[in-house]
């Protein structure tokens, strides 16, 4: 199996379709395909903040769902979707705003569509992907060895949000231990969740978001070849969202 994993999106739609076309993707009769057979898989935070999160959900719905194509996990962005449409009062802020307008823009039955497109995927993903013919384990924000196998809801907040302490930043992010340094299984762990300038690579894991949506870049990493693909954000640079 060759698989392309994609970093967190956050409704950068124009750039993932700039991502897959360099990563070799191809259309036939509106259906996506790779001519060496290789397939997709999103490590979550497929919307807010940026400017087309519902076609965003609308493509990883068709890869993942329609065309088995590939895997997608959840992260914390998508679980909050998730709620709001499930009718949980969800405070709109950090991005789901965004997620939201676009989504009261739409006529009833194209609300029901992609709201439908959204829990399907969200209901039918893993709370983490474990590739073993890749020896690959896709997860939003990370996961130690210890967690792998295990499905319960401490593995459930790990995954989504990362090893928080329940701290907070004097920026109001959340202090987050450094989980990768600590990994030291020999599977590979891909994730996203913590913007990075730069793929980070600790020990047998890397962290692919890049922060498009804070206007650095959208990345892929592919397996088994290791190796990084990206392309350039379309959005304004925020220099103070990225660590490391
Ligand atoms: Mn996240």
């Amino acid at each position: 199996m060759k698989l392309d994993i994609i970093g967190d999106i956050h409704g950068c739609y124009q750039e993932l379709m700039e991502l897959v076309e360099k990563l070799g993707y191809q259309y036939q009769n509106d259906k996506i395909y790779h001519p060496d057979n290789r397939q997709l898989a999103f490590v979550g935070d497929l919307t807010d903040r940026g400017p087309k999160s519902l076609d965003v959900i609308r493509f990883v719905y068709h890869v993942v769902m329609e065309l088995k194509l590939g895997f997608y996990v959840p992260g914390n962005h998508c679980d909050k979707l998730y709620r709001y449409f499930l009718g949980n009062n969800v405070k709109q802020q950090h991005g789901l705003e965004t997620t939201v307008e676009e989504y009261q823009q739409l006529s009833k039955p194209e609300q029901l569509e992609v709201k439908g497109m959204m829990m399907t995927l969200y209901e039918n993903a893993p709370l983490y992907k474990v590739v073993n013919e890749l020896d690959t384990v896709i997860a939003h924000a990370g996961i130690p060895e210890k967690y792998i196998g295990r499905n319960d809801k401490k593995v459930k907040t790990f995954v989504l949000y990362g090893d928080i302490t329940g701290g907070k930043l004097a920026d109001g992010r959340p202090v987050r231990r450094d989980w990768a340094q600590h990994y030291h299984g020999d599977k590979w762990i891909v994730y996203g969740h913590t913007p990075v300038l730069e793929p980070r690579f600790v020990n047998r894991t890397v962290n692919i978001d890049t922060g498009c949506v804070f206007g650095n870049q959208l990345t892929a990493f592919r397996l088994p070849e290791e190796e990084i693909i990206n392309v350039p954000s379309k959005q304004p640079f925020v220099e103070e969202k990225f660590s490391y």
